[in-house]
């Protein structure tokens, strides 16, 4: 499968077009819209999602309920068009004072030059994270996909500032559990503290970052490959994750961490049982060896930096006269890792999902599910 996303994070809607999705696939609107609101939610948030309510409306690729194989069309409506529609209007030309001091840590400067704009708001616009809505949206389709499969994705926040989970047990891990907190941390004490965090950051006039993990399970060994390099599925999955906005770093398994053991520890040793076939007894390696899932969980960890619209603002410069100014400040988020976090695991689902599309079949999803079942079967016998 492959996307596309198109529209203002202030005008009317914003689309996405979901290419290369078999058909055959049973599609729960209510499934689509639950992912969507997960989204919207986590302490930190701005105003906006108060307002911003995500439902989606499909306008093709799905009939009575399933795909068809066509091109899925679908759009998200913002609430305060009306507010917008002036400033914003395609065709006719009104006279607004232009955005023109760049938020450092932001897309206004490099965007502004690239495009040769003279009003940032043209950057801001479509820079903005309100774009990974679209990206929820087909990463619910790939979860759909998934779970037929058999295959579980989650996430959890596991820092934001300088309040971390210390341990957790992975296997523990579950949406549920991460859901219920206004963080997505499964520790209700370092919830608490996360939350004090970010409270702290408010009244400065800042904002703050933090580290999500997801976890997908159950894939089986051999998806992406290992004989070229745009074949490899972590490397797909790291650039996915890289491409949500304000994402600093993405590690696998023991990631950065592997600096600091030998080779004989960090491997994960290699195991055989009757009726279960390959695994390993430790995780070090995330799930990925050679650019291949190696059949345990997939775990992947990023880094978000903290959001660069700061009511307190930095300094810059005013594009127009080349003097000092503040950097343009508006309403925004303070901390959005609890939703960075949702938009991953839209992000890596798709990654896998297509992974799993180029192994076992395009179009037709039955024909796909049958494969993925015999190969299953194969390897654990082999
Ligand atoms: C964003 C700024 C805020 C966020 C927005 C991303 O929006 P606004 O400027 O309307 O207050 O709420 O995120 C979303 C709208 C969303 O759906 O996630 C930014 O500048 O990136």
């Amino acid at each position: 499968m492959r996307y596309f996303t198109a529209g203002n994070s202030h005008g009317k809607e914003i689309v996405v077009i979901i290419d290369d999705f078999p058909s055959g696939v049973k599609v729960s609107l209510e499934f689509i819209n639950n992912e969507l609101h997960r989204r919207s939610m986590g302490y930190g948030r701005g105003e906006r999602m108060k307002i911003q309510k995500d439902d989606a409306c499909f306008i093709s690729g799905i009939r009575g309920g399933t795909t068809t194989g066509s091109p899925i069309c679908a759009k998200l409506k913002n609430p305060e068009w009306e507010k917008w529609s002036t400033v914003l209007d395609p065709f006719r030309k009104v006279a607004v004072e232009n955005v023109m001091m760049p938020r450092p840590g932001h897309a206004d400067l490099p965007g502004m030059l690239k495009y040769g704009l003279n009003d940032i708001r043209d950057v801001i616009e479509r820079a903005s994270a309100r774009e990974t809505a679209c990206r929820v949206l087909a990463g619910a389709l790939a979860k759909l996909g998934l779970q037929e499969l058999d295959i579980q994705i989650s996430s959890h926040v596991v820092q934001i500032g300088t309040v971390s989970v210390e341990s957790y047990d992975p296997d523990s891990i579950s949406n549920e559990l991460s859901d219920a907190s206004p963080t997505r941390c499964i520790n209700r004490e370092v919830t608490l503290m996360m939350i004090d965090e970010i409270e702290k950051a408010k009244m400065k006039g800042d904002s703050i970052g933090g580290i999500f993990e997801v976890i997908i399970r159950n894939v089986v060994a051999g998806v992406g490959s290992y004989v070229q390099w745009d074949r490899k599925i972590d490397a797909g999955i790291a650039r996915a994750i890289m491409s949500i906005q304000g994402i600093k770093g993405v590690e696998f398994g023991l990631g950065f961490g592997s600096a600091k053991i030998l080779g004989s520890d960090y491997h994960d040793q290699i195991r055989w049982r009757e009726n279960i076939g390959y695994f390993r007894d430790s995780n070090n390696a995330g799930g990925f060896e050679g650019g291949m899932t190696n059949g345990e969980h997939l775990v992947v960890k990023a880094v978000m930096k903290p959001i660069p619209t700061l009511s307190k603002p930095l300094e810059s410069v005013n594009v127009s006269t080349h003097l000092k100014a503040k950097a343009h400040a508006e309403r925004s988020d303070i901390c959005a890792v609890p939703a960075a976090a949702v938009v991953a695991e839209a992000v890596v689902s798709i990654e896998v999902f297509n992974a799993i599309q180029e192994m076992f079949g395009k179009d037709n999803f039955d024909i796909l599910k049958n494969s993925y079942a015999c190969y299953r079967s194969a390897i654990t016998k082999k």
